[in-house]
């Protein structure tokens, strides 16, 4: 082989080697500057989510403000200053919405742990079935028994933890209250299908409204039953309280608060009649415990979302039951 054909071969070998290193010591230029961007794109987005959990909190603290600023506090209705969305910009730009819902108007799934003390001419059970078929669940019975074993303290029942230990994996009954609302999907008979809210389609599911409209979870344990309050509830709620063969007591409720909110529950105990005044003293109140306060601060197409639940006790004092981040 001539000499001038090799040396053009090796020259041409050298070339190509400096070619592959040009590109690929451009490659790792390229990389390095994209890993630099892409860290510090992350980094502002981590600042910004600090900023924004910063100001959901302090969305928080001024809802419960208003809360406490509240003169009247033994009585509860919707037209009060608390009851009001906010939606404010904080001076970095930040814009926060809060809102603050009474979970008194609602009933509350754990009062099904409390049995039932003498004749009663309603249980928790009977009221929670009603607003259950209100509500669009036209077979709630077996669910309902189901979560009664849930919540209540002992192991008596068909849907105990023997039951859930056949499931896999197996779990254990929790024998207390509800700690939240998704808890309920571990529950037989339980399901994010039965939570849609309905399409419409027939003449039973326009009426119907939703469950998550009507019921609410207090993640305590209590002796008695969390009150409804009669000035916030809706005519569903009420309509379960009394009874669905009670239409018009429920009428005659809703046309007292219409003139003004209900400051005692006198005139309740005026329309309802003998046999509900038991339903009267165990489940109804004009005002409100437990208040759900939600804030959502968003910038920059991120969003930080802080939930807490509130209990203002008769005094006006506020403590926070439950963090839901
Ligand atoms: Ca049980």
């Amino acid at each position: 082989m001539p000499k001038t054909f090799q040396r053009a071969r090796v020259r041409g070998s050298t070339l190509v080697l400096v070619l592959v290193l040009a590109a690929v010591l451009t490659s790792l230029v390229l990389f390095a500057q994209w890993q630099a961007r892409r860290e510090l794109v992350a980094s502002r987005q981590a600042l910004t989510q600090l900023a924004l959990h910063q100001a959901a909190a302090e969305g928080i603290r001024t809802a419960l403000l208003r809360l406490a600023a509240d003169d009247e506090p033994t009585v509860d209705h919707l037209r009060k200053p608390w009851a009001q969305p906010q939606l404010v910009t904080n001076p970095v730009g930040i814009v926060v919405a809060v809102r603050i819902t009474d979970e008194n108007r609602c009933f509350d799934w754990n009062n099904l742990a409390i049995p039932p003390l003498g004749p009663q001419s309603r249980s928790a059970s009977d009221v929670a079935l009603d607003l259950m078929n209100l509500s669009g669940d036209y077979a709630p019975v077996e669910r309902l028994a189901a979560l009664g074993d849930w919540v209540d303290a002992d192991a008596n029942g068909l849907w105990e933890t023997p039951f859930y230990r056949q499931q896999s994996p197996g779990y254990e009954a929790a024998n207390r209250p509800l700690y939240t609302l998704s808890e309920l999907l571990h529950v037989q008979g339980f399901s994010r299908d039965l939570f849609r809210p309905h399409t419409g389609e027939t003449a039973f599911t326009r009426a119907a409204t939703n469950l998550l409209e009507n019921f609410t979870v207090v993640p305590l344990p209590r002796d008695r039953p969390v009150r409804i309050n009669a000035n916030t509830a809706s005519r569903e709620v009420l309509l379960a309280l009394a009874g669905v063969d009670q239409a018009g007591v429920v009428m005659q409720v809703l046309a007292l608060r219409e003139s003004g909110p209900l400051r005692s529950l006198q005139p309740v105990r005026r329309a309802v009649g003998p046999a509900l005044q038991d339903v009267v003293e165990r489940f109804l109140d004009v005002r409100s415990l437990y208040f759900r306060v939600e804030s959502v601060a968003v910038q920059h197409e991120q969003a930080e979302r802080i939930t807490a639940l509130a209990r203002r006790d008769e005094n006006g004092a506020l403590a926070i039951v439950q963090w839901l981040f």
